[in-house]
């Protein structure tokens, strides 16, 4: 191993072990419980959103990927190994999240509505060759049927029921995906019908997105292959005044019909957290998928760093005791820097924000308890600098990956041989 010593580490752990010991919590278990939280790697952050169809378009529904470092996965294959790198970085087991547009058509014309398994055969054997999960999204976007802002909710019905059929083949290949790897499939919709200026009629289109995902559902899949999710919105680039799919309107709509609710970080008013909504939704809810992002000033979709938001999602996941009924998905897409030190930098943030979940020390809840709001304040701030790093440290040599910044070399490395060769 590079970086700090196995010794070290070693002796590191079990002293914060006998650490938080004292305190009453019990580390073992907190890493068990980590290691059966996988995470969802969202495959878009590998090509800026680009996808391998020859019937799309540029970036759209309001999505945007800025910057322009070199060395983007450009096809399938490099795809999959730039992930392969990534997970090498990151500790335990996890799940890939794709898009439509990610299917591999051999350069044949397939539009959104033609879609199929066969154009995922790859992915699946592929998921099963390295023990990972799928999930899948219909995308409802970069397109030219969605070029004018509208898909589910449009007032054409030829493009709507584009849209439906869209939407409809990914539910099959969710489940196909799930079945074929013994584990459901998160398929979620997330489209970006929405208005740049002030509508006259907000209505007609909330009804409409109301109708045609009832048609999109209408087919029940087994929960064991495949598991609905829709995800709303505040507002996008280009539809800045009203969102169709808004989070009032999916969370009725989940609640009502039994999906899951996706709840994206980067979806709210700025200072809005979805770390105070876990808890809500799942008293209505048996689950739900998160979209771990970062939002800088708007849903700008920056890397997953360990902030303060990110640490109180993570603790919320935790406290509510229904980790196992949250689904964790990442969603950002920065260009502007190594797309693989993206997906490691963000996935383990996320990790050690549910590692610091799972050591927190039970006095602070027993504090609040008793009514002793003095104490829950200064244990919560106390525990802000328990040696949780040395946890960290230890929970990834034990799993056989980097400690520490040395994931680093790794990535540089791998740019210098792979990556600097693409054009
Ligand atoms: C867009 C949503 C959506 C997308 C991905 C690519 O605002 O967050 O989840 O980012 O599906
Ligand atoms: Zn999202």
């Amino acid at each position: 191993m590079t970086g700090p010593k196995k010794k070290n580490i070693e002796r590191a752990g079990q002293l914060a072990q006998e650490r938080y010991a004292a305190l009453g919590v019990n580390v073992d278990r907190a890493l068990k419980a980590l290691a059966n939280i996988p995470v969802s790697l969202h495959c878009w952050q590998g090509d800026d959103v680009g996808g391998f169809e020859t019937v799309g378009g540029a970036l759209g529904g309001g999505l945007v990927a800025t910057g322009n470092y070199p060395g983007k996965a450009r096809t399938p294959d490099e795809l999959r190994a730039d992930l392969e790198q990534a997970l090498r970085l990151i500790p335990g087991q996890h799940r890939i999240n794709l898009h439509a547009m990610y299917g591999e058509f051999g350069g044949r014309r397939v539009d959104r509505d033609e879609i199929e398994v066969a154009h995922f055969n790859n992915w699946i054997a592929w998921a099963k060759a390295n023990g990972l999960g799928l999930d899948f999204n219909p995308s409802c976007f970069s397109h030219p049927k969605a070029a004018d802002g509208f898909t589910l909710s449009h007032r054409d019905n030829g493009v709507r029921n584009f849209w439906i059929e869209h939407c409809r083949r990914a539910r099959e290949i969710g489940a196909a995906m799930g079945k074929a790897l013994g584990s459901p499939c998160v398929t979620n919709v997330w489209i970006p019908d929405g208005f740049k200026d002030t509508p006259a009629d907000r209505q007609g289109p909330r009804e409409r997105l109301a109708a045609a995902l009832d048609d999109v559902f209408k087919k029940s899949l087994p929960a064991r292959h495949n598991l609905d999710a829709v995800e709303g919105k505040l507002f996008g680039i280009g539809a800045e005044s009203c969102t169709v799919g808004s989070h009032e309107f999916y969370l009725g709509y989940a609640i009502t019909r039994r999906k899951l609710l996706c709840l994206d970080a980067g979806h709210f008013h700025p200072t809005e957290s979805i770390a105070d909504k876990i808890s809500s939704v799942l008293l209505y809810l048996p689950e739900i998928l998160l979209h771990v992002s970062r939002g800088v000033r708007w849903d700008s979709d920056h890397v997953v760093t360990f902030t303060d938001d990110l640490q109180a999602i993570a603790r919320e996941i935790i406290a509510t005791g229904h980790a196992d009924r949250v689904h964790l998905g990442l969603d950002y897409f920065d260009a502007s820097i190594n797309r693989i030190a993206a997906w490691v930098i963000g996935t383990r943030n996320l990790q050690k924000a549910l590692l610091l979940a799972l050591l927190e020390p039970p006095a602070i809840r027993a504090a609040e308890l008793a009514g002793d709001t003095t104490a829950r304040l200064a244990l919560q701030e106390e525990s802000k600098s328990l040696p949780f790093g040395a946890v960290w440290d230890y929970y990834c040599e034990t799993k056989g990956v980097p400690i520490g910044e040395a994931w680093l070399a790794e990535v540089k490395a791998h740019e210098k041989i792979v990556l600097s060769k693409r054009g």
